[in-house]
């Protein structure tokens, strides 16, 4: 097994095909060297404000690493990046036939990992929902939006490419742990039950990535939206960014009836 690589101009049934068949998928040429500098200009402020954490062997998240969630509140090439062509394909691919009633935002986060950051425990986004026994059906689908190169030495995400077909008990072995390197201006999908975590940086840079998952409508959402995207500042989104952060009833699940929330109208 290896992490398949296409091009964004490539067909989307070819790309789905890949994503469904290894779990990952790493699409080249995606965004422009001006939009990823946009992303980082816009959340220079709030990335400034989360100190590298200091490392804990315990702790699922490494040290020497700056995250940051909020993204669609903090960052207006974010929240377009959100709702990209390619993904919501991909996401209608793979979660619409486990969701009529759509899918919404999961998480948003901006992630650098720094010099001596060490590798992230390998987990699935899936893990949360222990409800379902592995391999369990899609929930999940993930994206992280190269921002700068991504290489084996500076912590490219580390993915264990068909493992999402794995059941419980079996463990990967080292040679099927595979590095997604890629080029700035790349995104990497994987599915929500691929076992997957950030690489260890042993040079001298940061690698600078932003992470869009997304889940199944009627699931409680990992990134508490509601509270990082308040209404007010939602009014002033697109409509179909607004529900897809989760400001729209689903099924009748999330409904209001305060006027004042004319925007979560169930289709
Ligand atoms: O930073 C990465 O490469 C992966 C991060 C990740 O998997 C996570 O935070 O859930
Ligand atoms: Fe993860």
């Amino acid at each position: 097994m290896e992490i398949p690589i296409l091009d964004v101009t490539d067909k989307i049934q070819d790309k789905i095909e890949h994503l469904s068949e290894f779990g990952c998928l790493v699409v080249k040429n995606t965004i422009s060297e001006d939009t990823r500098e946009k992303v980082k200009t816009e959340l220079e402020p709030a990335m400034e404000m989360s100190p590298a954490e200091v490392d804990d062997p315990e702790a699922f998240y490494p040290g020497n690493t700056k995250r940051m969630g909020a993204l669609v509140a903090l960052s207006e090439t974010s929240g377009k990046l959100a709702i990209d062509k390619m993904s919501m394909d991909i996401c209608d691919h793979f979660l619409l036939p486990n969701s009529d009633c759509g899918y919404q935002l999961h998480v948003s986060v901006a992630v650098e990992v720094g010099p001596g950051s060490r590798k992230q425990i390998l987990h699935r986004e899936e893990d949360p929902f222990p409800f379902f026994d592995l391999p369990r059906p899609n929930l999940i689908v993930a994206s992280m939006w190269a921002i700068t190169d991504f290489r084996a030495d500076n912590g490219a995400t580390l993915l264990v490419p068909g493992s999402h077909t794995w059941g419980k008990d079996r463990k990967p072995k080292d040679e099927e742990i595979l590095s997604a390197e890629m080029p700035a201006g790349s995104v990497l999908y994987w599915l929500g039950g691929t076992l997957h975590g950030a690489g260890a940086n042993v040079s001298n840079d940061w690698r600078y990535g932003v992470i869009l998952t997304y889940s199944l409508g009627w699931l409680r959402q990992e990134e508490n939206q509601y509270l990082d995207v308040p209404s007010e500042d939602v009014k002033k989104l697109p409509k179909d960014l607004a529900e897809l952060i989760g400001y729209r009833a689903y099924g009748g699940l999330g409904f209001s009836i305060n006027p004042e929330h004319f925007f979560l109208q169930d289709d």
